[in-house]
């Protein structure tokens, strides 16, 4: 079976930047894997798989659920932000595994009066911080015996008490402080297309599946018997529904059978709707899940025959030449707290009439124009410095040139060619193509999986995960133009501060004035609880880096009605940290206690990431009320805010010259980590009595997480090129700790973490160093990011990162190329947006920008810094000298431009 006939014949996919594809024929039998099935109790023999398990470690047998999804990572990701789809481009039966937004296991929030509760458990504040002898709630850390007043009294020393202490702290919130419940709900599958041709693998040949990200369309063709069958899917925005249109070559060639199926089974029901259009409703099994769905399916099939099985689940096409798939989906989710039962149908009647008046070539260019709108907004090349053209090698071989097999080391990763550019190119595409697939206006916010999930028990719930991932997946949405895909988000912290109001009040007592707080995670039903565990669960600062993507969305787009939605969310916040801040007993400053440094080092007092977001909360609340004139309105809490600012704890550095996780720093790093030396203490559970052996504090200075340098990335961050000298100390210091943070192996999320960061400290070789190794160990066949499992925060990270390499607009200038890697002489970008509302172009030659266009959306002074702008001046866009002024050694030019006017800088480095 080869495809190399169409691939030299017709150069098929000449933008190796932008379209995936593959030739390798997806394992027979997909469609039978039920993903439902979990655990370790039904495996797969390796040997009867061809392809690829790169994430497990080597051994004989997969778990099936494992194996499922290494199979499903095969798989072409389509969607319209509400709803996905997997094109898996299987033979025997294809598979397009679909999902919508709202399909979630669970219930609103609310108690036996139907009051909402946000996932709080009643009164836990008293646990928290104490009542008093009138029954007022204590000052947070003086009752003894709260969590509140233990955390800020922690002793760290490594002996029996001080072990058995902390473990008490632990137990004491896991029994007493988690949610109602204690965790959220689950992200679920919604139905699977499948259609049968009667076809086989064998009989198959120039078997090709794409995915161009341009217009983002998935297409699979192959010839079988002398016809050359194609499908062409989309999910449309515009009409809400997931679209295949299939042909065959010849006349009346086409005969297949469309099977409507879902694996909530148990309360399934399917229904002929008309002719050519069935319904299927069901729910997630259980009396608590009160999700109810409805999917439909309409086949367009002109001249052909049309048949309903008699189960109604099931369409049998024949005779036809051509044939169109509509699928549509609702559930009765309208918000958090509302559900309404009549909707699935409505909305499916709504989608399907609206469908109807249109054809389908009406459809697809509707899609596309909509589509591509987003996309081309942006553009990058960079140029390979390899052979010179990757577009006739499939994209999963260029990432493992040896192919993906089963059950290998899955440290081995891959050999890619570092002359392959273009691969980097691509993932970077992929990040916007996800964005623009998976989050847009009124959908979702991304969660763990952005839509796309096989299975009713996938990873951490595929939850939205605030601790780190959630944010993770809108880093790149400003810089790269895709500012209505965030709105998902923006549109989630409206609901969470009102829920967050409800936490606030439950477990911590603090109330009014609209203050809120959540904790690590939130679900469809906008849970703020703390959940899981206590050292994950008891992080009270998560809203606050939601707000700071409102603020920088202020910063890029200078929009100020829409900052004046999300201020009053920005004061609440900081009516809730402005009761909150404890002052530590031992270092005077203001910190929280009790939190965690997410997710090590158990229950602390003073995370620095704590301190570090609320000193921002200040700062953009401050900035914000003077952008927006409200500084006279909100002067009694702006001078509070003003007032605790300089006592919040500052960045501090330890004795190696490390900063300092946690503000009190009797916890310290152990550099023996990895030697497993810690020693282990017994001890007993307060609660049961049981006995536990407990490791003393192995925190890592590689950890995972790096959570004590938010502050360099995502966080407001120094400017690093006008430092005052305490300001260079401490810059020092976290550009050491995130050098020793590492560059090992670590979850794909983490290496994302760790590229952003490098572009900030304008470590260019260390930044590609971990591009590479994100390419190879952290990259599935479809490009999709593995934490492993699949998670899509790294695909976000990813592009953000390589966004950072090439323009920053944090410190006050537009930095272009700041961390330009060797191995990217030459390039271009187009449309990349900096702060204060520009849209930049750069093209550069032998890492030399050789031109530079700046667009000015809103006016105002431009500062744009390269080391080779000493010969470099600027013109207008009709070529007409612009006066400027040459600042930090030659190094800076700076110029006042004009809201809609367009500025060219040339003449670099000569
Ligand atoms: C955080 C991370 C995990 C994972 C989970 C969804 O808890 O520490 O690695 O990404 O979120």
């Amino acid at each position: 079976m080869t495809n190399s006939k169409v691939i030299q014949d017709n150069n098929k996919f000449p933008d190796s930047s932008q379209v995936i594809w593959f030739k390798d024929i997806p394992k027979e039998g997909f469609w039978k894997l039920d993903p439902a099935i979990d655990g370790n109790s039904i495996y797969v023999d390796e040997k009867g798989a061809t392809i690829q398990d790169p994430y497990v470690p080597t051994g004989k047998y997969l778990t099936r659920s494992k194996y499922h999804e290494y199979l499903w990572t095969h798989g072409l990701p389509i969607g319209n932000g509400r709803m996905g789809a997997m094109v898996m481009g299987t033979i025997d039966k294809e598979v397009l595994q679909i999902n919508e937004d709202t399909v979630w296991t669970g219930a609103p929030y609310v108690d036996s009066f139907d009051k909402p509760t946000g996932g709080s458990t009643k009164d836990a504040w008293k646990f928290y911080r104490g009542v008093n002898d009138d029954g007022s709630p204590a000052a947070i850390g003086t009752k003894p015996g709260t969590i509140s007043y233990n955390a800020l009294r922690i002793d760290n020393s490594c002996n029996s008490d001080a072990v058995q202490y902390r473990y008490n702290l632990h137990k004491q919130v896991e029994n007493h402080f988690l949610g109602t419940p204690q965790r959220q709900k689950t992200y679920q599958t919604f139905v699977e297309v499948y259609l049968d041709f009667g076809h086989k693998n064998e009989g198959v040949t120039n078997y090709i599946r794409s995915l161009d990200l341009a217009t983002a369309v998935a297409v699979v063709e192959y010839d079988y018997n002398g016809v050359h069958y194609r499908r062409e899917n989309f999910a449309s925005y515009p009409d809400q529904a997931i679209v295949t249109h299939l042909t065959a070559s010849g006349s009346k060639n086409l005969n297949f059978t469309a099977e409507l199926h879902t694996f909530h089974g148990e309360n399934a029901e399917w229904l002929k709707i008309s002719d050519n259009q069935i319904a299927l409703k069901s729910k997630p099994s259980g009396d608590s899940n009160l999700i109810k769905f409805e999917a439909r399916l309409l086949i367009d099939a002109p001249d052909a025959n049309i048949e309903i099985g008699e189960d109604n689940k099931t369409i049998t096409i024949s005779g036809a030449n051509e044939a169109t798939l509509y699928i549509v989906g609702a559930t009765n989710y309208v918000n958090y707290l509302i559900l309404d039962d009549s909707k699935p149908a409505e909305d499916c009647n709504n989608y399907i009439t609206l469908l109807r008046e249109k054809t389908y070539e009406q459809i697809k260019a509707a899609h596309i124009s909509d589509y591509s709108a987003l996309y081309n907004r942006s553009s990058l090349k960079i140029a390979n410095t390899g052979h010179g053209s990757y577009s006739s090698i499939p994209t999963d071989r260029r990432i493992r040139p040896e192919g993906f097999t089963v059950g290998i080391d899955k440290l081995r990763g891959s050999t890619f060619d570092s002359g392959d550019n273009e691969l980097a190119v691509l993932l970077f595409n992929y990040g916007k193509y996800l964005m623009i697939s998976g989050s847009r206006p009124k959908s979702q916010p991304l969660n763990l999986q952005g839509i796309w999930n096989a299975t009713n028990t996938p990873a951490w719930s595929s939850k939205f995960t605030i601790n780190i991932n959630t944010e993770m997946n809108y880093w790149m949405a400003q810089v790269l133009n895709l500012s209505e895909c965030e709105q998902p988000l923006f549109d989630a912290i409206s609901d969470l501060a009102e829920s967050g109001a409800i936490t606030a009040k439950e477990h911590y007592n603090i109330e009014g004035n609209g203050a809120w707080v959540m904790h690590h995670n939130f679900d469809l039903w906008r849970g703020t609880q703390p959940i899981n565990n206590a050292t994950s669960g008891l992080w009270p600062t998560g809203g606050i880096w939601l707000l700071w993507h409102v603020w920088q969305a202020y910063l890029f787009n200078k929009d100020k009605a829409e900052l004046a939605k999300y201020y009053p969310y920005m004061k609440g916040a900081c009516e809730f940290f402005n009761k909150f801040l404890v002052q530590d007993p031992e270092t005077g400053y203001l910190i929280t206690a009790a939190s965690v440094s997410p997710e090590q080092g158990g229950v602390q007092p003073g995370p620095a990431m704590d301190t570090q977001l609320v000193r921002s909360l200040y700062l953009m609340t401050l900035k914000a009320a003077s952008e927006l004139n409200k500084t006279s309105e909100d002067a009694s809490l702006l001078d509070e805010i003003r007032d605790k600012l300089p006592k919040v704890a500052p960045n501090l550095i330890d004795d190696n010259g490390y900063i300092k996780e946690w503000v009190r720093g009797d916890v310290t790093f152990d550099m023996q980590k990895d030697t497993s030396d810690n020693p282990e203490f017994i001890v007993t559970d307060p609660y049961t009595g049981q006995q536990a052996s407990l490791k003393q504090h192995p925190v890592s200075i590689r950890h995972k997480h790096c959570s004590h340098l938010w502050e360099v990335f995502p966080g407001p961050s120094f400017n690093q090129y006008n430092l005052t000298p305490t300001e260079r100390k401490v810059f020092e210091a976290f550009k050491k700790s995130i050098i020793a943070r590492g560059k090992e192996l670590d979850t794909g999320w983490a290496l994302a973490w760790r590229i952003n960061l490098r572009a900030r400290i304008l470590d260019a070789e260390g930044a590609y160093d971990l591009i590479r190794k994100l390419l190879s160990f952290r990259t599935s066949p479809n490009l999709f990011d593995q934490h492993p499992p699949f998670q899509i925060d790294g695909n976000f990270g990813f592009s953000s990162g390589v966004a950072e390499m090439l323009l920053q607009s944090h410190e006050d200038t537009i930095n272009i190329l700041p961390v330009l890697p060797e191995q990217w002489p030459f390039g271009e970008f187009r449309g990349f947006r900096a702060r204060g509302n520009f849209e930049v172009d750069v093209k550069w030659d032998n890492r030399i920008p050789s031109i530079v266009r700046i667009h000015s959306k809103s006016g105002g002074k431009a500062k744009v810094r390269n080391p080779y702008s000493a010969s470099a001046s600027v013109t207008d866009d009709s070529g007409n000298g612009v006066l400027f002024t040459r600042e930090e050694n030659n190094t800076v030019l700076v110029f006042d431009t004009e809201a809609g006017k367009s500025y060219v800088i040339t003449g670099y480095g000569i």
